[in-house]
């Protein structure tokens, strides 16, 4: 009878939390929640797993290692988008949102993935992009043929006769900038993205009824979520005032209405379905944080800031790092002050590489081969034992690192292959933005997943759309398996310790040694447990000061074999204590 009722539960797509709400032992009054109990795991599919051979990582790829993923011991899925799309931007140009990408597969295949992760217990959270569409959607179709096409307002127009619009910056465009000529109606269109990826009309009530009625297709069908791309940037101004050349992303990100627009998409779509929703932040500062995740103005569950993945850049748009590095004390301050933007109210995340960042072990860590598992199993500390949700990149947990391209002709993404043809255009200096690129380029973090020591990494029998880290042969899934001290079990071990213990999901945080420069330690603490974490980000011995007492206190977790107790911190080691 009990095996029956599981399986009824099984087939219906619960899933049995390790925490459940009530579970929780603790007086604190936080309004607890699934996704804030959770850990993501962001799969490009891409390049996770090809099932057909075609070089392209696909649906079926993943429905394959669905057990892998579940092994991990994460919640939640977020998939990058699977929508049909020409691939300007590698799925971020969507020109059907109600269809699958034809290299990806189908329907069908989605239905079974969604199927078999509920079956599972994860949870799928999907992209939405509606900040703008691909040019060969329907909808632009209709849109750019006449002046007096009923879609011409879906998208943003600046009759020629008016004269030049205003200046928009644009990320993916040769010349920066963001308006497009269109000859056939003596029109300017906008794009803050590539030509290919046309702004769409927020302020045209007939485009938002359409948005949310897709939302509502996709949340009928069972998905857990979305993960809502540039959507700080929707609202626009449709007077277009001059915005100053040198603080335009502020501009972009508080457009008028913008929390209306919020607002109502609660109204009519988030508020009837047990899912969550998580804004790409893009130019969101801690001041405005809130607006839109505090849960008494209905809008959004969790926003990811930029400021901690900005920090070392020279201010120039072309990604280049300081070649002084980061700072430590900078980079705590700006994590630090994050998590109290939402202390009180509202809820964070934490992540410190995706699909548009280099690998975070090469960006934050050190892949020498002398570091490069220690300081990524240092890293992944930190992102486990925050206040905020972790959203863990794919390969992050094998320690994939940058594959470090010697030529753009290596590179497929749209913004190093564009930032490239701005400075041949200028006479720029090529050189040294190719050895930038091998620290801050976006195709780093997208080559093909490492499971085995097969040709291709076991990724495809064919021939990948984007080469595969030659130490494939040492780092992968396969070898790091069986390892019990390798830093995929050290994921998988940290991911448990979290979910198991309440302090390090809802537990206060208060940063310790605020001004050393090598070391970022912090207590968490809830109720009566309190853990300390404890970090060396340099590769040199470094000392942690502090009046807490914790050198005789339990070693709950350490990145060595060889726990230690001392106020002396190893080279990245990464210590957590139970005072
Ligand atoms: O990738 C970036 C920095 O290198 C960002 O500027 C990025 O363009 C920005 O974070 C917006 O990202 C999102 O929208 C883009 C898409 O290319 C990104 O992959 C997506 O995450 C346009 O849809």
């Amino acid at each position: 009878m009990i095996k029956k009722i599981l399986l009824l539960l099984l087939f219906a797509g619960l899933s049995i939390q390790p925490i459940c709400a009530e579970e929780v032992n603790t007086t604190s009054n936080v309004n607890k929640k699934w996704w804030k109990e959770g850990v993501v795991y962001q799969i490009y599919p891409r390049s996770f797993k090809d099932s057909d051979g075609n070089g392209i990582g696909d649906i079926r790829g993943i429905i394959e290692k669905l057990d892998y993923v579940k092994s991990l011991g994460v919640d939640i899925i977020w998939l990058n988008p699977i929508f049909e799309s020409p691939n300007d931007d590698n799925g971020y140009d969507i020109s059907n949102y109600e269809g699958i990408m034809k290299e990806f597969g189908t329907m069908a295949d989605f239905d079974q993935l969604l199927m078999e992760m509920h079956k599972r217990g994860l949870k799928l959270v999907l992209d939405l992009v509606v900040n703008h569409s691909s040019s060969e959607h329907e909808w632009f179709k209709q849109s750019r043929s006449s002046r007096e096409n009923p879609y011409r307002n879906y998208y943003h127009w600046w009759n020629a006769e008016k004269g030049t619009p205003p200046a928009r910056y644009s990320f993916f465009d040769v010349e920066s900038n963001a308006w497009e000529f269109d000859k056939k109606t003596n029109a300017y269109y906008l794009h803050y993205f590539s030509d290919k990826q046309p702004d769409l009309n927020w302020e045209n009530p007939k485009l938002r009824a359409e948005i949310y009625k897709m939302m509502r297709f996709w949340f009928e069908k069972g998905v857990d979520g979305f993960r809502m791309d540039v959507i700080p940037f929707i609202a626009k101004d449709q007077a277009f005032p001059e915005f100053p050349a040198d603080d335009m992303l502020s501009h972009y990100a508080t457009g008028p209405k913008l929390h209306d627009y919020l607002q109502e998409m609660h109204r009519e779509v988030l508020q009837h379905y047990n899912i969550m929703t998580v804004a790409e932040g893009i130019a969101v500062k801690p001041q405005d944080g809130l607006k839109f995740v505090d849960p008494a103005r209905k809008e959004l569950d969790m926003l990811y800031h930029f400021d901690g993945v900005h920090l070392g850049y020279l201010p120039n748009k072309f990604k280049v790092m300081d070649p002084k590095g980061y700072d430590l004390r900078e980079f705590k301050k700006i994590y630090s002050t994050w998590d109290a933007v939402f202390a009180q109210k509202g809820w964070g995340t934490i992540y410190l590489g995706n699909h548009d960042q280099p690998r975070m072990v090469t960006r934050w860590g050190n892949d020498s081969p002398e570091f490069r598992e220690l300081s990524s199993k240092m890293l992944t500390t930190f992102l486990m034992t925050m206040r905020a949700t972790p959203y863990y990149y794919y390969g992050d947990e094998l320690a994939m690192n940058n594959i470090k391209f010697n030529s753009i002709a290596d590179y497929r993404d749209i913004e190093s292959i564009n930032m490239y043809q701005q400075l041949q255009k200028n006479n720029g200096n090529l050189k040294e933005f190719i050895e930038a690129q091998k620290i801050s380029a976006r195709d780093n973090s997208r080559t093909p997943f490492q499971w085995d020591s097969s040709p291709n990494a076991g990724f495809t029998t064919g021939k990948p759309w984007l080469r595969v880290n030659q130490n494939y042969k040492s780092v992968n899934v396969e070898i790091q398996d069986k390892n019990q001290n390798s830093p995929l079990n050290y994921f998988r071990d940290l991911v448990h310790l979290r979910k198991s213990n309440p302090v390090l999901i809802y537990g206060d945080y208060t940063v310790i040694d605020e001004s050393n420069p090598s070391v970022y330690a912090y207590t968490r603490k809830l109720d009566k447990k309190t853990f300390l974490i404890a970090l060396n980000f340099t590769k040199d011995p470094a000392k942690l000061n502090t009046n807490i007492s914790f050198v005789n206190s339990k070693v709950v977790s350490s990145n060595y074999k060889e726990k230690s107790s001392s106020a002396l911190l190893r080279p990245y080691e990464a210590t957590i204590y139970e005072l």
